[in-house]
This record gives C-alpha cells, structure tokens and sequence, in this order.
C-alpha cells in the first residue's frame, strides 16, 4: 500500500454477525478500523490480524502488508495461520466497495471455504483436563506413539517408572529411529508448555537423549529443535523436563526422543504436556536486569522468534532485556536460498529477506536491538554454498564437507562471501535501521571445541 492510502480487509465467507477483533503489529506502519479498514501511515511493513470464534473454536487470520513510500502497492497474499481444516481466509476487499459486502452474508451451506493451515487430524484424547497430553500406558496398549523410521518396535512393557507399564523402543536400524507423537492438534501455537517425559535404558554406560521438536513451517520446510538433552545413566530413571513456547505458523508438530547408538534399547513413560503461565505481575514487580545494569551494560538473551510472538514472553524479555540474539535463524542455512543462487545471472548467492523481516520486525516491534548471529560459520551452513554450480558432488564415501569435490576456488569464496554479506546488512540496515547493534561476523573461528576453548 502507498503511505496515506487506506484499504479495506475482509474475511471472506465469514458471517457478518461473527464478532471480529482487528489488530496491526506495528501501528507506525499501518492502523487497523474496528471494522477491519487499513490505514497505510509508514514505509514499512506490519501483519494485520483478524480473531474470531466460530462454531466455538478461536481462529486468527492473518495478512502481511507492505507499505510504500512510492506508488507500487503490495498487499500481500493471505498467510494461513491457525487451528483447523475449515477456517475462513482473509481476502482483499477493493476499495471502491463500501457497501456491505456479498461475502459477508449468510451461506447456506454455513460451511467456510477451506484453506487448512495444518494438516488434518484430531488431537490426541486427555482424560486429565489440567493436562495437555499425558501418555503413561497403564491401560497395556500404545496407539499414540509412532516410529520415525518405521521398523522400530514399540512396545507396552511392564516396569513402568512409578507405575505398572511403559513403553519400549526396540529393533532400531539408524539412529533417527525414534519414538514420535504427534501433537500438531494438541498443542496451540506460540503457548508456553512444561513437557515431562522418563526415559530409561541398560546400555552398560551414560547415553544422551534429547526431547526434540519437528515442524513443519508452512512453506513445507522441516525444522529440528532441541527442546532439552538429558544425560542418562545405565538403568535408572531420569526425568526429562522443559519448559518452551510451542512453534507457531507450523502445519505439523511432533514431538519425539533420540537416543544415539542405536543398537541401544530404551524405555520411554509418563509423557506429559501441560499449559503454563508465567506470572507476569510477580515479574514486572522486580527490577529488570537492564535496569540494574543500566548504567553498566546492556543485558541480552537467546530468542526464537516464535518467543517473541508469544505475549507473556515477549513482556518478560521486554521486562528484563535491551537486546536479543536469535540462536538459529539469522544463520547462513536459513538465510541463503538455494534455487534462487542457482537461477542468479551474477552467480553471487541469494538470500531469503522474509527470516530478516521476521525476526528483526519482531524485534523492532518489542523496542529490542539485536545481535546479528552469525554472518560466517562452518557449521549450518549449506554444502552447496562451496560448490561449483551450486551443486555438490561427493567423493562417494560420504557427505561431510570433507567429501566434497567441487569446491569452488578462494577467490570465488570470497566473492561469495562478500555479496552474502553484503546483501544482509544492506537489507538489514536499510529496513531496519537503528535495530541491528552488532553483526558476529565468523562464529567459532579457532575452534569448535568447548574444552580447548576453556583450555
Ligand atoms: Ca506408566
């Protein structure tokens, strides 16, 4: 949209008397009516959303918009956001119609058009109504927990940890052979959850096991998130336990455990989820750490952005900290886009603007600066980025980068690099100017190492 220009929003097939509430991310840039009018006010761009219940359920709809300075208008594509297979979508209205609008009247049909945000399914059933999920197999039988790989061998086993029964992960072929739950339809994105989970194994020495997240991003993309590593003795219970805000814009999560060597067995039991809230009057009533050193330094904290899209996280790092670094997403994996650099005519790499809009947007909104991480890095950083034609070749003996074959020579490295990075501050800077304090530039440049670095 042009700066002064306004545009009206709509849901489409929504009926009219559905109560909506409209909101903008970042009033600076673009106000919202009551009535769901937008108002274009600064080059920039904000989401507009629109809550609504319907049929008892709560759905958010969101659209992004881009405000210009100059006369190109962009309102954006609708962005599906939320909960279940028969939400209605938000369209653009033109602006010439100001009288009511023929998708707001009833259907007869009463059924909205479909534009499911995540997969289809049902959440998994609770009898415990203060939990989200609890899996303790005390009734003998295993329906909810599933094989990534597909040969493992899940198995309701007696010797539960303070109960009768658990279940026992066996016949793993690789590594990734894994017990997973599925709870893309328990789960509500961007909530706080404790997850509990004992896990037990008689491997003869400690093992690691780590609680992980899989989503799926509404682009398709699989994502891999460490929700907590535990070390685990040989035949004793140990608790695994987190608390985490819950990814969002996702079309599928799981939650699953991965024991390494994986002729290993493991016994798995008492999965639990459970909404939590932080007390956030208790909290506010405190000193915040950047007030306390205020006169020292600033005071920063790891995010993800989906913390920050969380209300009650976001107050508590607004609360405590002048600065955020984001831990995984403004690294060179999710930064670099692979089918643009191999369709670029200049042959320098490509970048994906939309993770920088995301998670410096988030910040700018939540009045936080942010430390860049990580310009240059060995590690999450794609293969094809060193290869010729941005297509690796592999010597046939694996696929580490030592493998590679293709590489291509320094000078042309070095090109690469400098457009990357180049192009990142450019953008970062030009569309965000004042919120980027600090750029790591190469990450873990003498060596990986945690004892030789404390060496
Ligand atoms: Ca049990």
């Amino acid at each position: 949209m042009e700066v002064g220009k306004s545009k009206k929003l709509s849901v489409k097939h929504l009926k009219k008397k559905v109560k909506r509430t409209w909101k903008s991310k970042n009033k600076k840039i673009a106000t919202v009516s009551k009535n769901g009018r937008v108002k274009a006010k600064k080059a920039g761009k904000t989401t507009i959303s629109c809550t609504f219940k319907y049929k008892g359920k709560k759905y958010r709809k969101k659209c992004r918009v881009t405000v210009k300075k100059a006369d190109e208008i962009i309102l954006s594509t609708a962005v599906a956001a939320v909960q279940t297979t028969e939400a209605p979508t938000i369209t653009e209205m033109p602006l010439a119609t100001e009288t009511p609008l023929a998708t707001e009247t009833p259907l007869a049909t009463e059924t909205p058009d479909a534009e499911p945000a995540k997969v289809p399914g049902t959440p998994i059933p609770v009898t415990d109504s203060t939990k989200t999920l609890a899996l303790d197999f005390e009734d003998g039988t295993n329906t909810y927990v599933t094989g990534r790989q597909g040969e493992e061998q899940l198995n309701v086993v007696s010797g539960g940890y303070d109960d009768d029964f658990c279940l026992q992960v066996s016949n793993r072929l690789k590594n990734w052979a894994e017990p997973q739950i599925n709870v893309t339809h328990n789960l509500t994105d961007f909530t706080t959850y404790t997850i509990e989970a004992y896990v037990k194994h008689s491997a003869g020495s400690n093992r690691t096991i780590n609680c992980m997240w899989q989503s799926t991003d509404l682009s398709g993309q699989l994502q891999y998130t460490t929700i907590r590593q535990v070390i685990v003795p040989t035949g004793n219970w140990v608790k695994i336990e987190a608390a985490v805000v819950a990814p969002g814009d996702v079309t599928e999560l799981y939650i699953y455990f991965e024991m390494q060597n994986y002729t290993n067995d493991f016994l798995l039991d008492n999965i639990s989820i459970t909404e939590k809230h932080i007390y956030l009057e208790q909290v506010q009533a405190t000193e915040g750490l950047k007030e306390v050193f205020s006169e020292r330094f600033p005071v920063g904290c790891v995010v993800y952005s989906y913390n920050l899209q969380n209300e009650e996280i976001a107050a508590f790092i607004r609360h405590h900290y002048n600065t955020v670094t984001f831990g995984d997403e403004l690294k060179p994996e999710r930064l670099l886009n692979e089918e643009k650099s191999k369709a670029a005519q200049d042959g320098m790499p490509q970048i994906n603007t939309d993770v920088i809009d995301k998670c410096l947007g988030l910040a700018r909104e939540n009045g936080l600066k942010v430390r860049f991480h990580t310009l240059v890095w060995f590690s999450q950083t794609p293969d094809w980025y060193f290869c010729e034609n941005y297509t690796p070749e592999y010597d046939g003996s694996g696929t580490e980068k030592t493998n590679i074959t293709n590489l291509v020579d320094k000078e042309t490295m070095l090109k690469r690099m400098e457009s990357y990075i180049t192009q990142i501050i450019t953008y970062a800077e030009t569309n965000y100017p004042d919120t980027v304090y600090a750029y790591d530039v190469v990450n873990e440049v003498i060596n990986s190492s945690i004892t030789i670095m404390l060496d």
